[in-house]
């Protein structure tokens, strides 16, 4: 496949898609916006639901890939979780096996693993194909956008990237995170490696910097041309110091989705 170079982001408001909008364009690509809130500075942004599949279709028209990040991003009810995430991811991946798109990078998340117990200093990391174990709707619509992912590439030849994302935001904001967290920089170098990376069929690869605390395997990301520049490490003094070191007999500090297990935030919409 020829490297892509014109990319529709769906969920360009929101904030990852906000950061995308502002660090994927030096690395060469003509982005194109889709999401239902309006994009900002952005008039020709398409402004629709992922369930308007005439919109959807005509949105990814003519474009080398996907960079799907819409969708609810925290808890919700099943039914919203159903029309968003799930509903709506199938509603993308048709309208891309419609024109012939040839690569989405799917928007996972650590929550589609959320209950997998976190490991301790000298146990392994934990690898991709460690099974779906998701927290809450949320993390299993992002399993189900995984098997999609995989129906699409072993039925339709439509490649896909899931990046099981940490958490990325400009700074890591708790003690978890500090495992967890993928730099905005690096988010952008994971995104680029994952739109260019040759023959991928269907990868799943954990989103995050090289951060001294990692839960995870890096190797399927790395595989891609990843090669992570940041570290939360810098972070930590400060937020050891405010809420000390995570307590394994914690259940919100337990497993890799944290609180998401016990409490989780819900989408505010
Ligand atoms: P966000 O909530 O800030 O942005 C999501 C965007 O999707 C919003 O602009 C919203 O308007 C749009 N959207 C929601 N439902 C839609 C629908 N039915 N049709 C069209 N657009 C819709 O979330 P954020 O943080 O930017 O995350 C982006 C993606 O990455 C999400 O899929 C999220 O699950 C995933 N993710 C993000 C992480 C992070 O650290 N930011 C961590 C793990 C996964
Ligand atoms: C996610 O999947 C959420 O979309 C994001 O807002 C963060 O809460 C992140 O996970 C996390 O685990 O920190």
């Amino acid at each position: 496949m020829p490297a892509p170079r014109t990319v529709l982001l769906t969920g360009a408001a929101g904030g990852l898609g906000t950061l995308m909008r502002g660090l994927l364009p030096a690395y060469g690509y003509d982005l194109r916006f889709f999401d239902v809130a309006p994009v900002e500075g952005e008039p020709d942004a398409v402004t629709a639901d992922l369930g308007d599949r005439a919109a959807l279709r005509e949105a990814v028209r003519g474009v080398d890939a996907v960079i799907h990040l819409a969708g609810i991003s925290l808890e919700a009810s099943f039914d919203k979780i159903l029309r968003s995430n799930i509903e709506g991811t199938y509603h993308l991946y048709e309208a891309v096996r419609e024109e012939g798109v040839g690569r989405v990078v799917l928007a996972s998340s650590n929550h589609a693993v959320g209950y997998t117990p976190r490991p301790l200093p000298g146990d392994p990391l934990i690898p991709v194909g460690t099974p779906h174990r998701p927290d809450t709707f949320y993390g299993l619509s992002k399993s189900f956008g995984e098997d999609l992912a995989q129906l699409y590439w072993d039925k339709h030849g439509v490649e896909t990237v899931s990046v099981r994302i940490g958490s990325c935001f400009a700074e890591p904001t708790s003690v978890r995170m500090l495992s967890v967290w993928m730099s905005p920089a690096d988010g952008a170098r994971l995104f680029h490696a994952a739109l260019t990376a040759e023959d991928v069929g269907h990868t799943v690869v954990y989103g995050s910097s090289d951060n001294t605390r990692l839960w995870w395997d890096l190797t399927t990301a790395r595989a891609l041309g990843y090669t992570p520049q940041d570290d939360s490490e810098p972070y930590a003094a400060a937020l050891v110091a405010e809420h000390g070191e995570l307590d394994p007999e914690n259940p919100d500090h337990a497993r890799l989705g944290g609180h998401f297990v016990t409490d989780p935030p819900i989408w505010p919409h």
